[in-house]
């Protein structure tokens, strides 16, 4: 990347998270989507080389969940998605300019290629893991195959990450209280050799990567915690066979495992971009100049700033869900094979519903297929989604919302305003009439520009809407402050002077808004009678003079129509009523639980030190055959290992608990229970005996103040 602003001589590629190849799009997806176009087009804009790429994500644990409970292979299925979503995002003026797959052999030998790079470099090794396995189902339990407790926040946690609670990415074997989704059982954890990508050998160069990266303030901050201290390497293999094949030496004996779809996913930006140059050539897109530095092999070396000026931006547009992998692996993936690094992460925020957030299982979403059949163009989405909150923001989407920014803003505002002028101008003067544009109107246009490149060179796209209907707004204003209608007779030079700034208006309009409403951009460009597509132009058309005959406008957008709007209101109102129902159901079944009201007695900060608690970790967990509830624990607490007897028989599998990290209190007095020393005590909540744990990685034996 380059440490200058946009545009720079570089090319550049925006990607955006690959959707996984599993289910219908809902407008929760399309957000990333859109964000990501309006994005490019807006870096075209200033006149920045810039691919948008993107692809399906066909691997992973969840296309196979759902392609077995079709009944079909995982290959067919998710190329039935693949193709949905190639066609849907156009309907949504999503336009990339490669669309693959994972799948496919551009990745899949790209992928192997990483992964051997890797292991020339020395950044993989051996180890052997606990991995979930379901005895019932007699199958090995990688990912979303296993469900359980996070074990940095407590969350309820799928295998490969803590998707509600505190989003970190979980390795193999560190979620507890496992549970097979398959068959509901108890998993068990069984030993299995796998790769890891020493992720440690890339610690410094993530520091100076994140201090480096652009973009979002979650994704330049968020990463920060997880890569101070030592960072977990990353398993790269999992025991499947849907997949891309771990590229086995004959003697390694990894035939059978597949690469983490981790690991492949994001290489599809690199293939996509590769497919792009193919297609084109690489004098007009060369996807080396992008990826690679200088074209050369860095491993190993320190990154040079003289790299900035040859490397090519990236720019990932991400959900908020999945900095770390963008963040954290990505970059040292990248650099682990001698790629180059991403510039830029832009983390949006999600869509909500009435506030809350989408369920695709319970329905409660707007598809994007309901979107169309209703009947709306998909520029008043791109605008609702984008002009809505800022980025980082969630966006909640409601229909009596959109109709009334869709009435207001643009039918109301934007849609008046070049009507408005474009008729006059087209009936009074048969189009532009000859005339300065004034200084006035002038310096607004110019504001307006400056204002679209700050809103690119700082990642925020709402601005890029606002700058364009602010502009209308003004025009608005102007043509209601001149009234060159009581002008045209008595003083018709003035006339001409304030309807050629209204018509120099639209046009600024057009040039501005084109990320965000590209269709509608282009109709005015039509209207205007300009030459070739707005799409083309740079920002600069936004003074330059426009025609001085165009043909009799029509209107950009239309009113939406109440009726149109209670229907689909009621329809979700509906949905999202049966479903909070469901919610209020489950937080009453929570209420019945009992709270023990607060104590009411206080004690005081010296009391509280006299209890000495320690950060420990549970490393061996034996059955106490007598007891109905105890077993017998090792906790190592740093400075020794202590033997504790504790209440969790039957609440978790003995074989889950080593590995435990818990809170110890130490100072608790000796007791014996079924002839057994108990040196301290394990602190947990509740009946289910919760065990209390650490949110990040204090080494054993720390105090808890
Ligand atoms: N397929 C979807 C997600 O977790 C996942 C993104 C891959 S991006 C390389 O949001
Ligand atoms: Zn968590």
């Amino acid at each position: 990347m380059s440490d200058q602003e946009f545009p720079t001589d570089n090319p550049a590629v925006v990607t955006v998270g690959l959707p996984y190849a599993n289910g219908d799009l809902h407008v929760g997806h399309l957000r990333g989507y859109v964000d990501g176009d309006v994005y490019a087009r807006a870096l075209r804009r200033l006149g920045q080389q810039t691919a948008f790429v993107c692809g399906s994500d066909m691997h992973g644990t969840p296309i196979v969940v759902n392609a077995g409970d079709a009944g079909v292979d995982p290959e067919e299925y998710a190329l039935d998605y693949h193709e949905i979503y190639a066609e849907t995002f156009p309907q949504f003026n999503v336009e990339f300019d490669n669309y693959g797959h994972t799948h496919d052999e551009t990745n899949t030998e790209l992928t192997r290629e990483f992964v051997r790079t890797w292991v020339e470099n020395d950044h993989v090794y051996e180890k052997e893991i606990q991995v979930g396995y379901d005895p019932e189902a007699d199958q090995w339990l990688p990912d979303r195959f296993v469900e359980g407790t996070c074990p940095y926040c407590g969350e309820k946690a799928r295998g490969d990450e803590c998707d509600e609670g505190c989003q970190r990415h979980l390795e193999p074997g560190e979620i507890e209280d496992p549970v097979s989704t398959r068959t509901g059982n108890p998993a068990e954890y069984r030993t299995r050799e796998h790769k890891f990508l020493r992720l440690n050998d890339f610690q410094e160069y993530l520091q100076g990567c994140i201090d480096r990266l652009e973009g979002t303030s979650n994704a330049q901050n968020q990463p920060r915690e997880w890569i101070e201290g030592d960072l977990q390497d990353l398993c790269i293999t999992r025991d499947m066979e849907w997949g891309v094949d771990y590229p086995a030496r004959e003697d390694e004996g990894a035939e059978d495992l597949v690469l983490y779809v981790w690991v492949d996913a994001p290489i599809e930006y690199v293939a996509s971009t590769k497919q792009y140059t193919e297609r084109v050539g690489p004098d007009a897109y060369d996807w080396e100049e992008v990826w690679k530095v200088g074209g050369e092999q860095r491993h190993g070396t320190e990154w040079d700033d003289d790299w900035t000026d040859e490397a090519g931006e990236i720019v990932h547009v991400i959900g908020p869900d999945i900095i770390q992998h963008h963040a954290v692996f990505w970059p040292a993936m990248l650099r682990g094979a001698g790629y180059n690094e991403p510039r830029a992460i832009m983390a949006t925020g999600f869509v909500t519903i009435g506030g809350e957030s989408l369920s695709t299982s319970r329905n409660r979403a707007v598809w994007a297929d309901e979107y169309l059949d209703a009947g709306f163009h998909p520029d008043l989405f791109r605008y609702y989604i984008v002009s809505g909150s800022g980025l980082e923001t969630d966006v909640d989407f409601s229909w009596d919302r959109f109709a009334e920014r869709v009435n207001g803003e643009l039918v109301g505002n934007v849609g008046n305003f070049l009507y408005r002028s474009l008729l006059f101008a087209q009936r009074n003067y048969g189009g532009t009439p000859a005339a300065d544009t004034s200084d006035e109107v002038c310096e607004r246009i110019e504001d307006a520009i400056e204002a679209f490149e700050t809103a690119v060179n700082e990642y925020e796209l709402r601005t890029l809407a606002d700058v364009g209907v602010e502009l209308a707004n003004f025009g608005n204003e102007y043509i209601q402050r001149n009234e060159p209608w009581n002008l045209v007779d008595d003083e018709p030079e003035r006339a001409r002077q304030v309807i050629s700034d209204c018509v120099q208006l639209s046009k600024a309009v057009a040039v501005l808004l084109q990320p965000v409403l590209p269709e509608k951009a282009e109709r005015v460009w039509g209207q205007l009678s300009e030459q070739g597509s707005v799409a083309d132009v740079s920002l600069d058309a936004a003074l330059e003079t426009p025609p001085a005959e165009f043909g009799e406008p029509t209107e950009l957008f239309s009113q939406v129509e109440d009726d149109h709007i209670v229907g689909l209101n009621d329809q979700l109102q509906r949905r999202v009523e049966a479903t909070s129902g469901d919610e209020d159901e489950a937080s009453e079944d929570d209420g019945e639980i009992e709270l023990e009201p607060l104590e009411d007695g206080r004690i005081g900060f010296e009391s509280f030190q006299d209890i000495d608690m320690r950060v420990g970790e549970i490393v061996a967990a034996e059955d106490i055959e007598d007891s109905d509830n105890l077993v017998e624990l090792a906790v190592d607490i740093g400075v020794e290992t202590r033997q504790v007897v504790a209440g969790l028989k039957g609440l978790h599998g003995l074989e889950e608990l080593p590995g435990t990290r818990v809170v110890l209190l130490a100072n608790m007095e000796k007791a014996e229970l079924f002839g057994r020393e108990s040196n301290g005590m394990v602190l947990a909540a509740g009946e289910d005996a919760d065990l209390l744990t650490t949110h990040d990685d204090s080494p054993l034996g720390t105090r808890i103040h």
